[in-house]
Order: C-alpha cells, then sequence, then structure tokens
C-alpha cells in the first residue's frame, strides 16, 4: 500500500476520488437506465438491467456464505454473466482473482489455494474443455450446467437486491495476475480508488463517450480490455460493450457492422489477422474510430497499415496489470503514432529509465523503466521475499523492461530484461514451466527462453539436459507430461531441444539469467 504522504497527495490532486467500482456502475445505471451496457452472442443488457441483476446476485452470493474481503477465483469467457459476477462482488467487498480461460488445473488450483479462496466461479464446457473439473477444493458455481455438488450461478439470483453497506474505496477490490518471471504467478491488489482512476482517465483519453461501442476479443478479464480504457472505461463512459467469444474476423467484422463498433482492442498478432482480412471484407467497418493494440510491440512495418486498410486511428497501449499504462493520444502525429508506445496517463506517474545499478541514463538512452504512482502497486499480494527484489526501496516498480524515452515524455519499448517469453501478448514466466519440466523423471535441468516468431513475435523454446543414463524421451511425451500437470496451453513450450551439457556461464554458482542468455543466442542462430 501508499506511504502516507503519497495517498494524501493523489487525493489532494483529485485522482483518488473515494468511488468504488460498484458506484461506478451504480452512476451510469442512474444516468441512462435504458441505454445498452452489454451486447453478447445471447443478450443486450441495459445499465438498469445490470444494475438489478447485479443486486440479486450479490444477495444470493451472501446468502451462500460470501462475505467481504473473501477471495473468489473468477474463470469466465466473454460472456454477460462476467459482469453480473465482478460486479455483486464488489458490491459485497468481496475480492475477485482474475483467472483467464486458458488456465487449467495447475494454475487454477494455485489461485485457489494460495488465497484460500472461498468459491470459485466458471463456466461448464468452452471450447471443448469441461472447466467444472479444474478443482475440487473450494465451492464451485457454474455459469451452466453444474457438476455434482456444484451449484449453478443462474441459480443464485434472488427476488431483492442486497442492501448492506460496500466496501471503502480505499480497500482492496480484487487481485490481477501478473506474467511474472518467477516459479510461482505474482498476484497483484489493486484498491477501488486506484484502479479506478487509471480508468476514467483511460476513458478520456480514449475519448470515449455513451455513443462508444467497445468490442471485446480479448479475455475480458485481461487488465488491457479490463481497464485500458476497456469495458470499465466504456461502463463508465455510458457507452456499450460488445463481447465476442472469438477474435476471427469472420465473425467479427460482421459485428462491428452491426453494432456500430467504434474502438476495440487487439495483441499485434490478431492486428496483423485482421488488417489481412480487412482487405477482401465485404463488411462494412467504417464505424471503427480507433484501433487499441497493445501487450507485446508492434512492428513500425504493421502500425503503417492500420489507417490506409482500417481507416481508424491506431492507438498504442503500453501497459502491465501492476498499473502504469501507457497511451499514444489520437491526436498525436504519425511520428508518435507509429513509433512509440505512448506516454503515461497522469502527470503523477514517475517514470525512472535507469543503467544496471539504478542510475539514471539521459533522456534517448535504453536502459530499465522503473515506475512509481497513484494507480501503480507497491507490492505483490503476500509476496515479501519477492517484493524486495521487485520494487526499489524507494516504491518503484522494476517493470524488467528496456526503454527509450524521448524529451516529450514517449516511451518506445526496446526490449526486456526479465526471464519471460511474451507469446503474441501472452506472457510465460521461464522459471515457472522450468520447474514443471523438472518434474520429468528423464529431465535433469532445463531452461526456457524466447526464439522469435514472425507471427506471435515470440514462442517459447525449451532446452533440456536429460538424466543420466536416461533413455531419450519423445519430445512429445514431455509436452504431454505437461499437460497433464495441467498447465495452460500458451505455457506449453513450442518448441524443445535436447543438448548434452548446459554451457558453462562463469565462475562459481551458475546464473540462469546468464544461461538462458547464452542458450537464447544458441536458440537465435539456429532459428
Ligand atoms: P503484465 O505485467 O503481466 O501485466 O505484463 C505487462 C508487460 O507486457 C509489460 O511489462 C511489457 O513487458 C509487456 N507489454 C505490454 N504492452 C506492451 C507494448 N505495447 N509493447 C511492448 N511490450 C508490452
Ligand atoms: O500487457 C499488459 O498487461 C497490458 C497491455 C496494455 C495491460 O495490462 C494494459 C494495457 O493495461
Amino acid at each position: 500500500m501508499w506511504p502516507d504522504e503519497f495517498a494524501k497527495l493523489y487525493r489532494e490532486r483529485g485522482y483518488w476520488t473515494g468511488q468504488t467500482l460498484h458506484d461506478l456502475l451504480d452512476e451510469s445505471a442512474r444516468k441512462h437506465p435504458e441505454r445498452t451496457a452489454i451486447v453478447d452472442r445471447n443478450r443486450r443488457i441495459t445499465y438498469g438491467e445490470l444494475e438489478h441483476n447485479v443486486g440479486r446476485l450479490a444477495a444470493g452470493l451472501d446468502e451462500l456464505g460470501i462475505r467481504a474481503g473473501d477471495r473468489v477465483v473468477v474463470q469466465l469467457p466473454n460472456v454477460a454473466e462476467y459482469f453480473d459476477v465482478i460486479f455483486a462482488l464488489f458490491r459485497l467487498g468481496a475480492l475477485p482473482v482474475f483467472a483467464l480461460p486458458a488456465h487449467r488445473a495447475a494454475e487454477i488450483g494455485y489461485f485457489v489455494e494460495h488465497t484460500e479462496a472461498v468459491a470459485f466461479v466458471t463456466t461448464d464446457v468452452y471450447d471443448g474443455f469441461d472447466h467444472r473439473t479444474l478443482t475440487n477444493r473450494t465451492a464451485v458455481i457454474v455459469a451452466g450446467e453444474p457438476g455434482e455438488g456444484q451449484v449453478a450461478l443462474a441459480g443464485l439470483y434472488r427476488d431483492e437486491p442486497y442492501t448492506d453497506d460496500g466496501p471503502e474505496p480505499q480497500d482492496l477490490a480484487f487481485l490481477q495476475l501478473s506474467g511474472g518471471s518467477t516459479g510461482l504467478p505474482k498476484l497483484i491488489p489493486r484498491t477501488h480508488d486506484d484502479y479506478l482512476y487509471s480508468v476514467r482517465a483511460s476513458a478520456e483519453i480514449c475519448e470515449l463517450t455513451p455513443e462508444s461501442a467497445y468490442l471485446v476479443v480479448l479475455p475480458v478479464a485481461h487488465n488491457f480490455p479490463m481497464s485500458s480504457p476497456g469495458v470499465l472505461g466504456v461502463l463508465h463512459a455510458g457507452g456499450t460493450v460488445v463481447l465476442s467469444t472469438t477474435p476471427d474476423p469472420a465473425v467479427v467484422f460482421p459485428l462491428i457492422e452491426r453494432e456500430r463498433v467504434t474502438i476495440a482492442a487487439l495483441v499485434p498478432p490478431l492486428a496483423l489477422v485482421w488488417l489481412d482480412a480487412a482487405r477482401s471484407t465485404t463488411n462494412d467497418l467504417s464505424s471503427l474510430e480507433v484501433l487499441q493494440v497493445g501487450g507485446a510491440k508492434l512492428l513500425d512495418t504493421v502500425a503503417a497499415r492500420v489507417r490506409p486498410t482500417l481507416g481508424c486511428t491506431l492507438q498504442q497501449v503500453f501497459g502491465m496489470a501492476e498499473g502504469l499504462v501507457n497511451y499514444t493520444r489520437l491526436d498525436d502525429g504519425d511520428d508518435l503514432i507509429l513509433h512509440t508506445q505512448g506516454r503515461p496517463i497522469s502527470p503523477d506517474d514517475e517514470v525512472r529509465v535507469v543503467d544496471d545499478h539504478d542510475v539514471p541514463v539521459t533522456d534517448g538512452t535504453v536502459g530499465h523503466l522503473l515506475t512509481r504512482g497513484p494507480y501503480t502497486i507497491r507490492g505483490y499480494w503476500r509476496a515479501d521475499e519477492h517484493n524486495r527484489v521487485a520494487f526499489t526501496e524507494d516504491g518503484f516498480y522494476r517493470t524488467g523492461d528496456l526503454v527509450r524515452q524521448d524529451e516529450r515524455g514517449y516511451l518506445t519499448v526496446e526490449g526486456r530484461a526479465k526471464d519471460q517469453i511474451n507469446r503474441g501478448g501472452e506472457k510465460i514466466a521461464a522459471e515457472e514451466i522450468e520447474d514443471h519440466l523438472l518434474t520429468h523423471p528423464a529431465v535433469h535441468d532445463a531452461a526456457v527462453v524466447a526464439v522469435p516468431d514472425p507471427y506471435l513475435g515470440e514462442r517459447s523454446c525449451a532446452f533440456i539436459v536429460l538424466k543420466e543414463g536416461a533413455e531419450t524421451p519423445r519430445l512429445p511425451h514431455i509436452k504431454q507430461h505437461l499437460r497433464d500437470r495441467g498447465l495452460a496451453t500458451y505455457k506449453i513450450p513450442d518448441r524443445l531441444r535436447v543438448v548434452e551439457s548446459f554451457p558453462q556461464t562463469g565462475v562459481g554458482k551458475t546464473s540462469r539469467r546468464e544461461l538462458r542468455a547464452v542458450l537464447q543466442k544458441l536458440a537465435d542462430q539456429k532459428g
């Protein structure tokens, strides 16, 4: 949490306004109850209906025994019920823990145990996978057909809404996930006050209005489509959230035409797919005003195709669930929009670009990005040891990104110093995968690095050293071993390479980081 003098400053400057996330919905429902808040593949829901359903569901969740401060792991695809669930939890002051649909038993089990969750809210079968089987360590609430001993979400809506007091604005609102770089995923504690500031300021930067229609194709619980300005920004502005369970242009382009979508958020690989498909589409995409691209570095050559092909403004978004979000502004010139990842939301976002010894570098020089500010966390949830390395003593978050800052304050991402693979916006912590690989009986040692990929930007490559005398396992078996351990599919290494031994990386104790750097070169050479 922020030291008192910072909290005081952020309130004085009007960033923290003393609102909760539930107040955001309340306010919009009061202002325009008849406007459409959510459209999904089955339903259209007005602000008035959403508010009403949230109150009724909060009453049912309260009856189940869910209390303020309790953690509830939420894993839902892009469906309207997601909004009932998260706002009902906000209403109670219970904390959603935002899992992604791609997560499997390894991740969900960890979230449930680490957060001591009182419930897991999920779907029945989605994308061919049965989510009801992911954990039996807590109460399972299913949006759909529940399994034995599980609770149907649909049965939890009471006639009368919940009326007790809600949480305080300075309270934690939820736990968001970090892509991370160490063994186990870290959880990011965000307060109502700090998150709402980033949402309101983002809605303004992106010029959202009640006429805005925002298309969600990325997983709705991810921090980018949630808050930059995301679904919360749209609900704050009184616009319409249009949910799609697929990013496929064959489905989504007709949806853009039908709903007159004005703004959409993509990761770079999807931007490429859309740009290619747009050349031959018969759909009318002329309602699109802004295409946001973020989550991973967008190539200049792809950036340059957005306006000519889609006829809309590109907005680059460089953000992180830990806080800091940078945007190119809609009226910036092409020099900024095509070649930078934007500048911070807030005049009080403090950005430091430093060398390996934390000494600031001069403008235009590449260095490590450190940041602190009114919506950037001061520590991960229950992770004291990790926090000592992930934050400076004076509270700056070490992003692990290598950036350049120009004299106007705009940032360009030049690389990364953290042990992470950014697979088209999906982050993979090298150490987490290595730890899983080491559980295979034939594996003596493992190191996971990124390899360049023309479509995803990066893919993952695992180098393994076999145990002496171990029979060489077939590589598909090793991948299967990781799947059997319940690892999300995007974390399964794209490539596996068996090597005799790992290179020596200097004197004394082998540094994992140096080792990965050496293997990275090997991977780059051989492609
Ligand atoms: P996370 O901390 O898991 O929320 O992931 C945030 C990270 O994603 C950042 O620290 C960057 O490494 C990466 N990232 C997000 N947006 C961009 C972008 N526009 N360009 C390059 N990297 C990005
Ligand atoms: O990658 C991210 O985590 C991200 C990207 C853009 C993010 O959290 C955000 C905007 O808010």
